[in-house]
């Protein structure tokens, strides 16, 4: 395996001076940093094809093209799609997620019907729910968490009914850091003729997914997250639902033929591809998982499992600081805390003093928040291309910001 250092080399702004110290990049659960080969794919684009897609006969347009699908079928095998017309792209995991809800949820849900999501969920994958069951007079349930931060999994029998039409989960919580057994989850939803929503924001970036060995009806996730540009996102989706649901936005590409008195939809995956796609974005997401394939994303767990496990047992050394959510085997590369009493905001501002970018507040995720009776913490989040040597700066900045406050 290649060292670290030289990986890091691949990162131009891992090189970067912030505020008279070496960068200490810990804030990969919002967004991750890009290799020089993503970089490259989208300025060779621009330079040398740009053109727009699926309409040209001319040769850059046919290049451009072809470029753009030959990025989905990659993207496709990297989470091992059985075709790639199930990989639509979005603008991000929210809209994939919003999409779902509003094509198939408008016209699936009605009084009597649940959609079932938890207790740990990212805003995006609670508000477009509550939006659609506001509209259709369906009820909207959660999963509750336990005092470690992980799923009341003895709660499941109750919650999915022949009454729960969907459930959504998310697969790796970006506070808690919790891994849910996803595969399971999905299971336990066809058990009762639910169909399965993964939220997957957080766990295709950092360890080996697999759509058809989780069954899943729907999966979303991110670019910027995984290497890759912002402006594109990912919906994988069964060819039988897509098949079924209505267009989620209307307009150029998504059609076969428009008349005055009304409109074909174009074939998967295009019929939810409304308008000019993000071309080089799409390239440059393509360019970013042939990174992450060679790196092998079991080995990118590997790496950032020894890293968190360092971190958090150098982190509850800190006196007065306390880390939520599970521990061990179920834990990601995230380490969300508080510190005694101080506003975590201050925390991340003393840390960026140093040099060291880490997120405070309620990350999106304020019902964890309110769970355990908290209003924000500090999250440290760690990415493959992370040394030990930063998460002992992390520890020793949080020493310093202790002592300060301890006066
Ligand atoms: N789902 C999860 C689990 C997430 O962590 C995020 C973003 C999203 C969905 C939404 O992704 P987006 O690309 O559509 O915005 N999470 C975070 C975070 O933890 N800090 O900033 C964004």
């Amino acid at each position: 395996m290649t060292s670290i250092e030289t990986i890091r080399k691949d990162f131009p702004i891992l090189q970067r001076v912030v505020n008279g110290h070496q960068l200490a990049y810990l804030d990969n659960a919002a967004t991750s940093q890009k290799p020089l080969a993503v970089l490259q794919a989208m300025d060779d684009y621009y330079r040398n094809t740009n053109a727009n897609v699926h309409r040209g006969v001319h040769t850059l347009s046919e290049e451009a093209t072809a470029q753009y699908e030959g990025a989905r079928g990659r993207i496709g095998r990297f989470i091992n799609a059985g075709s790639s017309k199930e990989i639509i792209f979005t603008r991000n995991a929210t809209e994939a997620i919003n999409l779902v809800a509003y094509s198939w949820g408008l016209d699936n849900l009605g009084p009597g019907d649940e959609v079932l999501i938890t207790e740990m969920e990212h805003h995006a994958n609670i508000v477009p729910w509550q939006l659609i069951c506001q509209r259709t007079g369906a009820t909207l349930r959660y999963v509750p968490i336990d005092a470690q931060g992980s799923l009341r999994l003895d709660l499941l029998d109750e919650l999915l009914t022949e009454r729960t039409r969907l459930f959504a989960f998310v697969a790796m919580s970006n506070v808690l850091g919790a891994i849910n057994p996803a595969a399971e989850l999905v299971a336990r939803a066809h058990a009762v003729g639910a169909l399965a929503l993964v939220d997957a924001a957080q766990s295709v970036p950092h360890m080996p997914v697999d759509v058809q060995a989780l069954d899943c009806d729907f999966l979303v996730f991110s670019s910027h997250k995984m290497c890759g540009p912002t402006g594109v996102g990912v919906l994988y989706g069964r060819r039988a639902a897509l098949e079924e649901m209505s267009p989620f936005m209307g307009g150029g590409d998504m059609i076969r033929e428009v008349h005055m008195d009304g409109s074909r939809w174009n074939s998967l995956p295009w019929k939810f591809e409304a308008g000019t796609p993000a071309i080089a974005e799409v390239i440059g997401l393509g360019a970013a998982v042939d990174y992450l394939s060679n790196l092998g994303m079991g080995w990118v767990r590997e790496q950032e499992h020894a890293l968190v496990s360092y971190a958090v047992e150098k982190l509850t050394q800190v006196e007065g600081l306390r880390i939520i959510g599970p521990s061990g085997e179920q834990r990601s590369g995230v380490a969300a805390f508080t510190l005694a009493d101080i506003h975590p905001h201050d925390i991340a501002a003393i840390l960026d003093s140093e040099g060291i970018a880490i997120r405070a507040g309620h990350h999106c995720a304020q019902p964890i928040h309110d769970h355990f009776g908290i209003a924000a913490t500090a999250r440290a989040s760690f990415y493959f291309y992370n040394t030990f040597e930063e998460v002992d700066r992390l520890a020793a900045a949080l020493e310093k910001v202790q002592s300060v406050f301890s006066f």
